[in-house]
């Protein structure tokens, strides 16, 4: 049977008996106190070291701190991998990482790019009332989202702070992105969360957006012996203080899985290209290569497409607006 034939589920399971074969011949298997090669989840990331969580095996359903082998690439929270137990020493060694499905990554301070998490199936763009939402940032986690091939849910969270002065706008940006064909779900912690947790179930999700919107209160009342802690109430101005450090996976009893992350300030997105985020504007996607010039920039050219899909209100100039930010982070990077 030729490859292209094999199905998702068969070219990952000849990946696992290749990952686990060579394994069993390296080196470190020949040290005495190991358990034999047994698959596992990474749970939690601490600079050297890993949480990992047997999937299968003589450890199913333990968490154990692993080191990693230095021959292999950052691993990341939710990747799938090999390792084995030293009894001994209560530590484990991760030896081969697992193919992914997917894998979220973004910029750091220091112009890196960090992966965020892997083999996400489901986004969660929070946002709240306070901090105060910002369009920029969401574009920017949508252009993310299309890059890596992960759809996107928006999470208007704190919807008890909703109020005559902030709820038509939010509502508003809300009905704006809904009409892209982004999702939107409004809800509050202290409130009823059935209908988010009906759009997760089965899923590894991942909680992203500013730091304060309630991320880590949502897992928490998602699954209340996941114990995240959050930012005190005693905080009044409801800002950010990053209280979240670590991105951390918590399984879900049905096989889904919720990952909360840190919250950030800025995304940067000079590590995509020029086309990756101009397809990221899913609504300017038929406008592309309508323009008079080909290279055109949309900023002055004349009869450019875009812009004036902007000035007819077919498209949202703000759009637009975060668009050309955006291009112009990437050409500087
Ligand atoms: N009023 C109200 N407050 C909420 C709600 N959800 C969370 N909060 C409060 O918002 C503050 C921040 O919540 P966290 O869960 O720590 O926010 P986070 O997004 O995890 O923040 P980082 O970990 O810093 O990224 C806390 O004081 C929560 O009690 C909500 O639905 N309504
Ligand atoms: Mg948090
Ligand atoms: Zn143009």
């Amino acid at each position: 049977m030729s490859k292209r034939h094999l199905s998702q589920q068969q070219t990952k399971r000849i990946h696992q008996q290749h990952a686990l074969r060579i394994a069993k011949k390296d080196k470190v298997f020949d040290a005495t106190n190991l358990s034999e090669p047994q698959h596992g989840l990474i749970i939690a990331h601490y600079g050297s070291q890993l949480e990992v969580k047997g999937t299968d095996g003589e450890h199913i359903n333990e968490v154990w701190r692993c080191h990693l082998r230095s021959n292999l690439e950052a691993l990341v929270t939710g990747d799938t991998v090999v390792w084995q137990a030293d009894n001994t020493n209560k530590i484990g060694v991760v030896t081969a990482l697992l193919p992914r499905n997917s894998l979220l990554t973004r910029p750091d301070a220091y112009q890196k790019v960090k992966p965020v998490a892997a083999n996400i199936s489901l986004i969660l763009i929070v946002i709240a009332p306070l901090p105060t939402p910002s369009t920029d940032l969401i574009d920017r986690y949508l252009v993310a989202c299309d890059s890596v091939g992960i759809p996107a849910l928006l999470i208007l969270n704190k919807s008890d702070l909703l109020n005559n002065d902030n709820r038509d706008e939010l509502h508003h940006m809300l009905a704006e992105y809904r009409a892209l064909g982004y999702d939107s779900l409004e809800l509050s912690c202290f409130g009823d969360l059935s209908a988010l947790a009906a759009q997760i179930q089965d899923k590894t999700v991942v909680f992203v957006g500013q730091s304060g919107v309630g991320k880590s209160s949502l897992v928490n009342v998602l699954l209340p012996h996941a114990l995240q802690r959050v930012n005190e109430i005693s905080d009044n101005s409801q800002l950010g203080q990053h209280t979240t450090t670590t991105t951390r996976l918590f399984p879900m009893t049905n096989g889904g899985a919720l990952i909360d992350s840190p919250g950030i300030r800025e995304f940067g997105v000079w590590h995509l290209n020029e086309q990756q985020i101009q397809q990221g504007f899913i609504e300017f996607r038929p406008l592309y290569g309508t323009c008079r010039f080909r290279n055109c920039s949309h900023q002055s050219e004349p009869n450019c497409a875009i812009k004036l899909a902007a000035e007819q209100g077919q498209i949202l100039p703000r759009r637009l607006a975060s668009l050309n930010r955006m291009l112009a982070e990437s050409k500087t990077a």
